[in-house]
């Protein structure tokens, strides 16, 4: 039996991962707005993996406002809401309630539904490029406890027609790539203080292509262009991972 047990998880990890070495869109972080794009970009067809270094998926959903469980989702946002059939109450003033663990649980659904593959204990730590000028056209990946042990083991890569950074405060891959392949002419210039309304209108019309071959989406594009934060308010990072989802199929499709 054990031998069985073995050989199922073995052959059938290994082809997984073989499969998912060439996508069309590998996107970068399973939060917010990383699974509402896995969703859209995978149900018109295109091959999507989302890397998330936790065992676990959600980004910053699951603790809520300061562990109180509940986020806020304002009303631009309910169409996406209804989209992945979550739930929501009527608060103030068009904004509603969630709750944390009904969206985590229906944003993953949605886009393993749609035919996104979500690999998860994976760190991105790098791009590839090509060309001049150059070009994103992946990312080397490694398991998160290894990148956590602190020893040097070489990556392994993605190839992708398109990098989506949705990691969160840090937008780790668009900082990577600017601080590496400075021809790829990108500055980081970092999050600015919470300004909610604002930021939640200017995150989604920032989002889009940071590079060839490279976007952003959620919170990283406050990091990327110097915009204010905005605390646990997430209808911005759903309507920013929609709207990356048109950027990138209108790309792909030119
Ligand atoms: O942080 P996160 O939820 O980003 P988001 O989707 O949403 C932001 C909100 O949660 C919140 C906010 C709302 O208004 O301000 O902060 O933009 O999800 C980012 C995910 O990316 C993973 C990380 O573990 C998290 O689940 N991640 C970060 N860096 C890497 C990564 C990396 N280098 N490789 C793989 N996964």
């Amino acid at each position: 039996m054990e031998l069985k047990i073995g050989r199922a998880i073995i052959s059938h990890a290994l082809k997984d991962l073989d499969e998912y070495s060439d996508v069309d869109v590998a996107i970068v972080g399973a939060g917010p707005a990383g699974l509402t794009a896995a969703r859209y970009l995978a149900e018109k067809g295109l091959k999507v993996v989302v890397y998330e270094r936790r065992f676990s998926f959600g980004g910053g959903i699951g603790p809520g406002g300061n562990m109180l469980p509940k986020i806020v989702v304002q009303e631009e946002a309910v169409p996406i809401l209804r989209d992945f059939k979550v739930r929501y109450k009527p608060a103030e003033d068009g904004l509603y309630t969630v709750d944390p663990a009904e969206l985590i649980a229906k944003l993953a659904a949605g886009a393993v539904d749609a035919g996104a593959k979500i690999i998860l204990g994976v760190h991105v730590d790098d791009v590839i490029f090509r060309g001049d000028p150059p070009r994103v056209t992946g990312l080397l990946w490694i398991w998160t406890p290894i990148q956590m042990s602190g020893m040097h083991v070489d990556p392994l890569y993605t190839q992708a027609k398109a990098v989506i950074d949705a990691t969160g405060h840090d937008a780790e891959v668009v900082s990577v790539a600017a601080r590496k392949v400075p021809e790829l002419g990108i500055q980081v210039v970092g999050e600015k203080s919470a300004w909610s309304e604002v930021s939640e209108k200017l995150v989604v019309e920032h989002t889009g292509r940071v590079a060839p071959g490279l976007y952003v989406a959620g919170i990283a594009v406050c990091a990327v262009y110097g915009l204010p934060r905005m605390g646990p308010i997430f209808g911005g990072m759903l309507m920013s991972g929609k709207k990356v989802a048109e950027v990138v199929y209108k790309d792909l499709m030119a």
